[in-house]
């Protein structure tokens, strides 16, 4: 099989890229291995910057989004007692938007077909070869068959766990990493949501968080140590967390239901630089990683994959050599500021280990001074909300 961008991963990145190429008129295959079932069964981000909804609407792919996301204008942090609210929309202008990820892989995968986007699900032993020529190709194994996709590039958009990072030799990489002491345990549920806008909670007893999938469909987190075991976590006992974390104002409002998922996730800040080379280029969480806290990760794969579109569009349809040479400098540059608001919010809103009486003290004062000043919350929308693309 030979075609122009073999695309390893069918998750958000490799599916949006494959579907905004397709749209350019640029031949591409993607390649996954897992079934379609597995990949919409993971439930994962849920709140989607302007830059994620404006690629949905290029596309002509966003009428269930328009139908069904819910529009959000603000959010809050909670210090135990009090919520801080963000208004988002007065601050900044704009407004992100409560839709889970599984429903744009859904819309994405759905529309494959009639779009004619080929996408090979399955496809177990994925190995990239030549990626330093200008013809690299792919094998892997199909229905038991060895098949090679030659290409002009191939894009990774293969997770962290994928092998098109680990295909770049490590002489010419660098890579910076800071793993969390701690998780995520999430659980969704339907019920209502206890309030209609997120929040973020910092207490005594650790991080909570408050989200939501639909009017009817909630999605709640606690972090616990890494070595706490999910059998420990019987549903009962985190409702009794959040409704002790999220503070009164919110557990007032708590509906309490039988989990439908339930997971603990670690939390991981990671940057792979560069993001090319030679004719591999790396989109999403193959690249990098951010912890939960901001919602940044689902986001930031959607503007590599509009850098990487503008870059292969620039290749193929404008003569333009030197638009792949730019890709990784312009996806970092946004990479880094997403890395860093990340973060400071995981550090400002959950409890470590080793923290002392004078790291809470700041914790403390910097909430204070959030609460107060106009000038940290316009800070804080404008990140929330995703900086400039
Ligand atoms: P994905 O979604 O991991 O997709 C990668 C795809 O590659 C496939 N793959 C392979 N295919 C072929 N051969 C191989 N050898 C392969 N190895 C892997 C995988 O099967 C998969 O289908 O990466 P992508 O597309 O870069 O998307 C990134 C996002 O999934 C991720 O950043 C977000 O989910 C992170 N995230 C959030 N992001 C947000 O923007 N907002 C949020 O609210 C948010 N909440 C979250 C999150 C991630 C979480 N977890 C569990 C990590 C909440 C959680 C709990
Ligand atoms: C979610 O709804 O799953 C969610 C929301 C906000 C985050 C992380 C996850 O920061």
């Amino acid at each position: 099989m030979k075609t122009q961008v073999a695309i390893i991963g069918a998750g958000p990145a490799g599916l949006l890229l494959g579907h905004l190429l397709k749209a350019e008129g640029i031949d591409c295959v993607v390649l996954e291995r897992q079934t379609p079932d597995y990949v919409l069964g993971r439930i994962r981000a849920g709140v989607l910057e302007q830059i994620t909804v404006s690629l949905m609407e290029r596309l002509g792919l966003n009428a269930r989004l328009k139908a069904e996301g819910l529009v959000e204008e603000g959010f809050n942090l909670a210090d135990g007692e009090r919520l801080i609210r963000i208004d988002v929309a007065n601050l900044t202008g704009k407004t992100v938007v409560v839709y889970g990820q599984t429903e744009i892989t859904k819309d994405l995968m759905d529309a494959a077909p009639s779009r004619g986007l080929e996408v090979i699900y399955g496809a177990a032993d994925v190995a990239l070869h030549g990626i330093e020529s200008d013809a690299p190709h792919v094998t892997f194994l199909h229905d038991g068959n060895e098949r090679r996709l030659d290409a002009r590039f191939i894009v990774g958009c293969d997770g962290f766990h994928g092998p098109s990072r680990k295909a770049i030799p490590l002489g010419a990489v660098r890579e910076y990493e800071r793993v969390y002491p701690f998780g995520w345990l999430g659980i969704l549920a339907d019920v209502p949501p206890c309030n209609h806008e997120l929040i973020y909670a910092n207490h005594e007893r650790g991080f909570a968080l408050a989200s939501m999938r639909s009017h009817t469909r909630s999605r709640y987190y606690v972090d616990v140590p890494l070595t706490e075991k999910l059998e420990d976590w019987p549903d009962e006992r985190i409702w009794d967390e959040l409704a002790i974390r999220l503070g009164p104002e919110a557990a007032a409002n708590i509906t309490r239901g039988p989990s439908i998922e339930k997971s603990i996730a670690p939390l991981r800040s990671y940057v792979f630089e560069p993001m090319r080379h030679g004719s591999l280029l790396l989109c999403g969480d193959a690249a990098h990683i951010v912890p939960p806290t901001g919602a940044k990760g689902l986001n930031l794969a959607a503007s590599d994959v509009h850098y990487a579109t503008e870059a292969l569009v620039g290749y193929f349809r404008h003569s333009d050599n030197d638009a792949v040479g730019a890709y990784s400098a312009k996806a970092l540059a946004r990479v880094w500021k997403s890395e860093r608001f990340s973060w400071s919010l995981t550090k400002l809103m959950h409890r470590f280990p080793d923290d002392g009486p004078f790291e809470r003290a700041m914790q403390v004062a910097e909430l204070d001074y959030i609460s107060t000043s106009k000038a940290a919350q316009t800070s804080i929308a404008e990140n929330y909300v995703g900086l400039p693309v």
